[in-house]
């Protein structure tokens, strides 16, 4: 497998995994502004990451991580059907972009482009608003388990707190998290291999 990666990128989700499950990648550096044309042609939405097996080319990281967790079943990392935890490990690795990371992008790009007196308006009021109702729903978890899914780290943890790291590191947005969601985060944060994934 390789995956085509930029650093502080949702592609650190699954150099992430790979370096908590021990599962070798190829790992090839992209400028974001100067993809590879190879890059383009397999992802013609030009995002990152894209994870490459074979013939197969991943460019939704959630995707990626259900794969690669998938190909090295057993691993504690994932929950299958028939385990408990199998809903809420479902549940929080799509919310952990769906639900809380996709919203940035556009709180993100108003924050670094858009034009003094903009930057705050109708729309970002409205996503922030959403976040928080959203993080409600991880506070609900995190009040009776350290982790998302089974009380025990799986990827759904990994979904989610990148998600919360991106609105804390790169927006300021720590007070709109509960002080469950914020502990969440900087105990995943504090796990060798997440410290291992943000240096490669
Ligand atoms: N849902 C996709 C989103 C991919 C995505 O938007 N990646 C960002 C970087 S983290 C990107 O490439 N942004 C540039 C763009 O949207 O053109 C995923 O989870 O991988």
């Amino acid at each position: 497998m390789r995956l085509y990666h930029v650093r502080k990128s949702r592609s650190e989700r699954i150099t992430w995994l790979c370096e908590e499950i021990g599962v070798p990648i190829e790992i090839i550096n992209v400028d974001m502004r100067n993809q590879p044309s190879e890059l383009q042609a397999l992802n013609p939405s030009h995002t990152v990451p894209v994870l490459v097996d074979g013939d197969h080319a991943i460019s939704e990281s959630i995707a990626a991580l259900i794969y690669i967790a998938a190909l090295h079943s057993p691993t504690s990392l994932s929950i299958g059907p028939g385990e408990s935890g199998y809903a809420d490990y479902l549940q929080f690795m799509v919310l952990g972009e769906a639900g809380l990371l996709a919203p940035l992008d556009a709180l993100i790009r108003t924050t670094f482009k858009a034009p003094e007196g903009e930057k705050e308006n109708f729309t970002t009021r409205a996503i922030i608003d959403k976040l928080k109702r959203r993080a409600k729903i991880l506070d609900q978890k995190l009040q009776h388990s350290d982790y998302l899914a089974a009380n025990r780290f799986t990827a759904a943890d990994i979904s989610v707190a990148f998600a919360v790291g991106v609105a804390i590191n790169m927006l300021g947005l720590k007070d709109i998290y509960p002080d469950s969601v914020i502990a969440h985060y900087e105990r995943m944060a504090a796990r060798s291999a997440f410290q291992k994934t943000c240096t490669r």
